[in-house]
């Protein structure tokens, strides 16, 4: 997952800003309510209605307007995607230099070569990439362990983090506007990250955005005068629900509907992700047919879209992307992502292979057989674009197997064997 986590998140820097900024501008112009202190408001970090099994790479709502001494609380929907809320002057510079870049760099399937470029082009790409590489990615691009410096809490207030140790422990201080890293680390499950903006913070737009997800997940606040009205916190509430319904549930929907309902020999895992503005934003966590029935001694044969295991009887050790150490830091969860049982996902392919070539036929991943005993476990695929992967698994024994993504909490299936 970590590598192909991180290429998604490449994808998402190139692919996702321009749309982002549009929606950046609409979500400003939030209604207003009457000059009533807002003191408290929540954002919520990923999200999914009751009746979808779905990520949102996205904070809602993405923009917020507050008064300097106000909390912006960030409170963590885990889908199985793992995010961090980071704001500060690398974020800000970060994201600034990002937007200046030409819209073709910003659109393209992957980040550009450097030496096709002219100049000017080639210098703004440089100075992005050395501000970027400053907060690196939450999962690292190969196997290893989470960037211990994204992964736990950061509050520096000023100058550069060292790109790959934990922040010393400090107090969470309140947010100024000026601290170079003022960050979350991941959040886990319901976890509540309380940003109280300073009482003398400038006014001025704050940005923030998630170490994984990069230049795709991004939000900010906006801090206006005491005399200047902002959304009360009811109101932002039901923006929020409005931005998931309206940018995501909505439009992943009818995908759900006709994933339920596949032919068995027609199997997935997960979802393409929604194209065009939103492309790569959201994908649904569900298996189609949700519910498959086949013989004993067949097999069954998934297309995996996105990051996904198709698992039975995993260990409760063995869930979940993220698991904490006795020291309170955050790592990588291995036993996660490993196969068992049965073959998992080649490993991925030296150096930066760039974007899967979309014409290309899936890989077939042979996962062996399960006899109705003990664990089984694709271990993590990797899947983006194409598909890349097929994972195919042979039932012995007749029985009733409940299937699930070890990633993804809410991803679940049946699988009955006559
Ligand atoms: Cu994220």
């Amino acid at each position: 997952m970590k590598r192909t986590l991180a290429v998604l998140a490449v994808v998402a820097l190139f692919g996702a800003a321009c749309g982002d900024d549009k929606k950046a501008d609409s979500g400003t112009a939030t209604t207003t309510a009457p000059a009533t202190k807002a003191s408290s408001i929540t954002v919520e970090v990923d999200g999914a209605p009751d009746d979808l099994s779905m990520s949102a790479l996205a904070y809602f709502p993405k923009a917020v307007t507050v008064h300097a001494g106000d909390k912006v609380s960030f409170h963590s929907n885990d889908t199985g995607e793992p995010h961090t809320v980071t704001l500060g002057a690398l974020v800000n510079d970060g994201l600034t230099a990002f937007n200046g870049l030409p819209d073709e760099i910003k659109n393209a399937d992957g980040p550009p070569d450097p030496s096709k470029l002219p100049a000017d082009q080639a210098a703004l790409v440089a100075r992005f990439m050395a501000l970027d590489k400053k907060l690196p990615p939450l999962l690292p691009d190969g196997p290893g362990d989470a960037n211990q410096l994204s992964a736990n809490p950061c509050f520096l207030a000023s100058g550069d983090p060292k790109p790959d140790a934990a922040c010393e422990k400090t107090a969470q201080p309140a947010f100024d506007g000026k601290q170079s890293v003022y960050s979350s680390g991941y959040l886990a499950e319901d976890a509540m990250f309380d940003v109280t903006l300073a009482d003398d913070i400038a006014a001025g737009t704050y940005s923030f955005m998630c170490l994984l997800h990069r230049q795709g997940m991004t939000g900010t606040i906006t801090v206006v005068a005491d005399d200047a009205d902002v959304p009360s916190a009811a109101d932002v509430k039901k923006a929020a629900a409005d931005e998931l319904e309206s940018r995501f549930a909505s439009k992943l929907r009818p995908a759900a509907a006709t994933l339920a309902t596949k032919a068995v020999g027609d199997a997935v895992a997960g979802s393409p992700p929604l194209k065009g503005e939103e492309d790569l934003e959201a994908s649904l966590n569900a298996f189609g047919p949700g519910e498959a029935t086949v013989k004993a001694g067949s097999a069954m044969t998934w297309t995996v879209f996105g990051p996904h295991t198709i698992s039975i009887n995993a260990p409760e050790d063995a869930k979940g992307v993220f698991v904490r150490a006795p020291d309170g830091t955050w790592h990588a969860n291995e036993k996660a992502f490993k196969p068992e049982g049965g073959a998992g996902a080649p490993p991925p392919p030296e150096g930066d292979a760039g974007p899967p070539d979309p014409k290309a036929k899936p890989v077939l991943i042979d996962g062996g057989s399960y006899d109705g005993t003990g664990y089984h476990s694709s271990g993590v695929i990797l899947s983006f674009g194409a598909p890349v992967y097929q994972y195919k698994l042979t039932f012995t024994k007749a029985g009733t197997y409940k299937i699930q993504c070890q990633i993804h909490p809410a991803m679940k299936g049946t699988v009955n064997v006559t």
